[in-house]
């Protein structure tokens, strides 16, 4: 395997909406450059890229795949990324450690909304990026309208630098405005004909050309003065003007393809050896401690992890960016966040599913190795007197929620240490064990994200599992005061109980003055672990009960709020002042208090107006136009409340509030709803309260549950 200097190695990253192309793309880069002899397809199952049998299954991608290319003296490593928001993990990692990405964009459908998601991320890490229109040759491609979609996002800085002269059935002909030549392409695409601009075509690609010299001039104040000199760039002037501009994310350079039959991808790679970013003219990678780590083969070796992959027969995989340095076979290294030591024993470049053994790799690159015993996604190795620790990526919280059950009990055990090694290697699904529920919760991405791992628990660990429905963690609080009194008292034989306790009940809310009436000789303040709070407050005078007493009654209390009085559900934002009560000089213990403070908070509770309160989740649902009408109906059959709606380029962002009991299946449905072309997030936002008939309902189901 040649080793290439970090002069010559770029890293892109295809992205794009589901379907957009970049698999097909991925194969048609690694075929150009000779380095497999027969392409394959995603219909015929024998992509380099799409090797899990999942993604055989589905047919689309489901894992963030790298492989490489060489194209002209320079190694173009590639992760091809799926377009589906279920996996945005694979995306988010992959945008990491990009130093160019390629967004395609099909030409049937313009920018997606699947496109502006995934837009959101590159801007977030403000990585070059290129802009790939792909599916020339589609009968229903449409140059002009997806070429207007660019532009309603990107404005001036997308600069076009080819368009097709007969997109469609019959594409064949690009004209490239940097080069100012039209490429034609043979019938079973790869090396085109260079041909003079035609006559008819060449006042338009004047027009663009002058354009595209502007935009490149702008970039750079010796560029705009060569331009005013010359009134034109010559093609290095140009090439320049683009790097920089697309170094400060201000300029989107736009291509033309068809990666199915092969047109357009040697120019883009020719691009991306000559013109797009790489890893060495990035800025620097950044640390935890604010520190700037320059991607130098001369500095000691660091490196970081952007994936981890389980595979059957070969353990884990660890994924990962060289930051600095070189990192060689048999090189110590420190895990930043644990401290720990690692041995790089095998060091692979990864194709897929093939593996290829090098000795060494060098900052800038990309490759993998096996059998790190603790090292995860988001983790730094570094050399041992170079200390850095890289800033870790955020992921996107989960969006649906399943209980998951062995079939088997006795898979139970080992299930929940699998989902705990899935979760490690992939941060946006969440396992937990809910005691309120008494329900293992499996929090993912989309309901296609709960499916593959379903699939992998079976084909990979051999466990097989069901989904049930998830239970909603309601909470119960009163709305008004009430006072209640308990007197526990129990006489028969041996040493007595008697206790009795008078208090008050209250809602909380924050920022509340203490309550007026009461002799308050103290108060202890309780962040309830649920969420909420209690406040409680000694208020006895004259010494009726011993101070000493009082901690039993919070714990009778405490006892009562874990399991609320009306579905057993946590309370939460109550005041409780104790204000009277009695105690036997002999009988009185703290277990009597706390039966009697118990009993009375119950009764208090139960006058005091309770109220059941359910989650409630803020959606942003990123939806076109023309299904908004769908989406906001069927949001509202979810009692949700519409809090605003936004232009986000060609989209509208609904802003809702919505029960997370009406939210099952909700991802599934968006999709069918519009076709796979809306998106959502949630976030938590607050415990809201339960409408009456629900609440009378859930309370009446309780009650036949522990009947
Ligand atoms: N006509 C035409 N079809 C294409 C082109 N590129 C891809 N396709 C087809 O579009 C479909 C999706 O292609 P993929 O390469 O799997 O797309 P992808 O972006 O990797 O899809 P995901 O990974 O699922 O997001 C397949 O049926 C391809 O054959 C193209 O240039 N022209
Ligand atoms: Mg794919």
């Amino acid at each position: 395997m040649k080793v290439f200097d970090n002069q010559h190695i770029k890293n892109i990253v295809l992205l794009g909406s589901a379907k957009s192309g970049k698999t097909t793309l991925a194969e048609t880069m690694v075929f150009e450059a000779g380095l497999i002899n027969r392409r394959g397809s995603v219909e015929t199952k024998n992509t380099v890229s799409d090797f899990h049998e999942i993604e055989h299954e589905r047919g689309n991608s489901v894992y963030a795949t790298p492989l490489h290319t060489e194209w002209r003296g320079y190694k173009i490593n590639i992760i091809d990324t799926p377009g589906l928001d279920d996996f945005i993990g694979e995306i988010v990692s992959s945008v990491r450690v990009a130093d160019t990405c390629v967004l395609l964009l099909n030409a049937q459908q313009g920018f997606e909304v699947g496109t502006e998601l995934i837009w959101n991320y590159i801007d977030q890490f403000r990585k070059p990026t290129i802009l790939a229109i792909n599916q020339m040759d589609h009968p229903k491609a449409n140059f002009e309208a997806t070429w207007d979609s660019i532009r309603v996002s990107f404005g001036e800085a997308a600069a076009l630098m080819q368009y097709p002269v007969n997109p469609g059935e019959g594409f064949n002909a690009i004209i490239d405005l940097l080069k100012m030549t039209m490429y034609r392409f043979p019938a079973e695409g790869g090396k085109p004909e260079k041909l003079p601009i035609p006559d008819d075509e060449i006042e338009r690609a004047n027009q663009l050309h002058n354009e595209l010299v502007e935009k490149a001039a702008i970039n750079d104040e010796d560029l705009m003065e060569l331009y005013f000199e010359k009134g034109n760039l010559d093609e290095d002037e140009l090439r320049k003007g683009l790097r920089i501009g697309m170094l400060k994310h201000e300029m989107f350079p736009v291509f033309c393809l068809s990666a199915k039959q092969n047109m357009g991808s040697g120019r883009l790679m020719g691009f991306i050896d000559n013109v797009a970013p790489g890893a060495y003219d990035m800025f620097p990678e950044r640390t935890v401690d604010d520190k700037e780590i320059e991607c130098k083969p001369d500095l000691p070796a660091s490196l970081f992890v952007f994936k981890t992959l389980i595979e059957p027969y070969l353990g884990k995989l660890t994924y990962f960016k060289v930051c600095s340095g070189e990192i060689n076979i048999g090189m110590d290294l420190v895990n930043a966040q644990n401290g720990g030591t690692e041995r790089i024993n095998q060091l692979y470049i990864m194709d897929g599913n093939d593996r290829k053994p090098v000795d060494k790799l060098v900052a800038g690159d990309i490759g993998a190795t096996v059998k790190l015993k603790n090292t995860a996604t988001n983790h730094t190795l570094h050399a041992k007197d170079f200390e850095v620790n890289f800033l870790p990526m955020d992921f996107p919280e989960p969006r649906v929620r399943t209980a998951i059950v062995a079939d088997s009990k006795s898979d139970e055990e080992k299930m929940s240490e699998v989902i705990r090694e899935l979760q490690e290697e992939d941060p946006t699904l969440n396992i937990q064990y809910s005691k309120e529920l008494k329900q293992l919760i499996l929090s993912a991405q989309g309901e296609l994200h709960l499916a593959v791992t379903q699939w992998r628990l079976k084909h990979v660990y051999n466990i097989q599992v069901h989904f049930e429905n998830p239970k909603i963690p309601y909470r119960e609080t009163i709305q008004r005061q009430a006072y209640a009194s308990y007197r526990h008292k129990k006489q028969s034989g041996g040493a007595g109980q008697f206790a009795e306790v008078h208090l008050t009940i209250a809602p909380y809310f924050e920022g509340m003055p203490d309550p007026s009436g009461f002799n308050i000789r103290h108060k202890e303040v309780i962040d309830l672990p649920w969420g909420g709070r209690l406040v409680f407050y000694n208020c006895i005078v004259g010494g009726v009960i011993d101070a000493r007493f009082l901690p039993s009654i919070l714990k009778g209390v405490m006892e009562k709020m874990e399991e609320g009085p009306i579905t057993g559900s946590y309370a939460r934002d109550i005041c409780v002042m104790v204000h009277d009560g009695k105690m036997h000089p002999v009988d009185s213990n703290d277990i009597s208090f706390k039966i009697a403070g118990l009993q009375a908070f119950k009764q208090a509770f139960m006058q005091a107006d309770p109220k059941l309160l359910e989650p409630v989740y803020d959606l942003e649902v990123l939806v076109p136009e023309e299904l908004m009408g769908e989406v906001m109906t069927d949001l509202q059959t979810r009692r949700s409340i519409i809090n605003g709606i936004d232009t986000k380029n060609q989209y509208q962002m609904i802003k809702a509030r919505t029960p997370l009991s009406e939210l099952n299946n909700y991802s599934s449905t968006l999709k069918s709803l519009t076709q796979g072309r809306a998106s959502f997030i949630m976030r938590y936002a607050e415990y809201a309260p339960v409408p009456y008939e629900l609440q009378k309902q859930l309370i009446a189901e309780s009650e036949t549950i522990t009947a």
